[in-house]
């Protein structure tokens, strides 16, 4: 059924144990997966030896740097990916970031740099990474990332990350005709809210989780694991058929009107 024992996964996005990037990364692993792990790099390499420490069980055998911002970084991991496994068949874009304080407020006011910023890590980096993959994919693929409601709607405070993933999500549909025809498939998974340390950091998102506790369809948030088993499906055969798609993984808040 849901197989990926001798495919080669590279997962962005992993800060610590509440990342749903980690979730996915544990989903994968279970159904057999060969995992790469990337984290981002500090002057300390403090958040190399948490990553390096979270992630030892999965026994990955590929653990790299790679700060999207930086195209050398993204050249040596690729290189590096190329030397180590010579193909590569799935992609976790878990990657997003804006200034804090164009997180709230005005978005009229909005910066050009915080716009600039929240563009790059949070859509362009799909765009590139995607691009360096393409050459590796070689037996086919899939490339799966993280989109979120705001993206579609307007939800309080999200202001720019909202153009953001819009963008992100029509950077789905574009990658999806382009590599469609090399047999690589790419989705996105828009998560309802969880807490983790990008929307800890978010003023009222225990409000956010509340609100969606007592409105969704199924009286619930979702959880870390939950987005991870829809990721190894889209990864997987099961989902042969499916390119372009975003799927909701939100306990059915999207079809709510009121
Ligand atoms: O996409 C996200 C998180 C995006 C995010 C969060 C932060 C907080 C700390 C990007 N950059 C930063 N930069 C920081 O300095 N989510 C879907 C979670 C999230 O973020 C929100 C939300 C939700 C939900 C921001 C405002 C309103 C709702």
């Amino acid at each position: 059924m849901l197989d990926l024992t001798g495919k080669n996964a590279l997962v962005t996005g992993i800060a610590n144990h509440r990342s749903i990037a980690w979730g996915i990364a544990q989903q994968l692993h279970k159904a057999g997966a060969n995992l790469g792990i990337t984290y981002l790099p500090d002057e300390k390499g403090k958040m190399e030896g948490k990553v390096a420490e979270l992630v030892e069980p999965l026994q990955p055998s590929l653990f790299l740097p790679l700060d999207v911002q930086q195209d050398a970084q993204i050249e040596t991991a690729f290189q590096s990916i190329q030397d180590k496994w010579g193909r590569l068949d799935i992609l976790i874009h878990c990657l997003a970031f804006a200034n804090k304080d164009d997180l709230s407020g005005d978005f009229s006011q909005t910066s050009r740099s915080g716009f600039q910023l929240a563009m790059d890590v949070s859509n362009y980096s799909l765009i590139r990474l995607s691009g360096a993959a393409k050459p590796l994919m070689t037996e086919g693929g899939s490339i799966v990332t993280l989109t979120y409601l705001g993206g579609v709607r307007v939800v309080p405070n999200y202001n720019v990350m909202g153009i953001a993933k819009a963008g992100l999500e029509m950077s789905v549909r574009y990658l999806a005709a382009e590599l469609g025809p090399s047999n690589i498939r790419v989705n996105a998974i828009s998560a309802g809210p969880i807490r983790t340390l990008a929307s800890s950091a978010v003023g009222g998102i225990l409000d956010m989780i509340h609100h969606v506790e007592a409105h969704a369809p199924l009286r619930r948030t979702v959880t870390q694991l939950e987005v991870g088993n829809t990721a190894a499906f889209l990864c997987s055969d099961l989902s042969s058929g499916m390119t372009g798609q975003v799927l909701y993984v939100d306990a059915g808040y999207e079809i709510m009107g009121l």
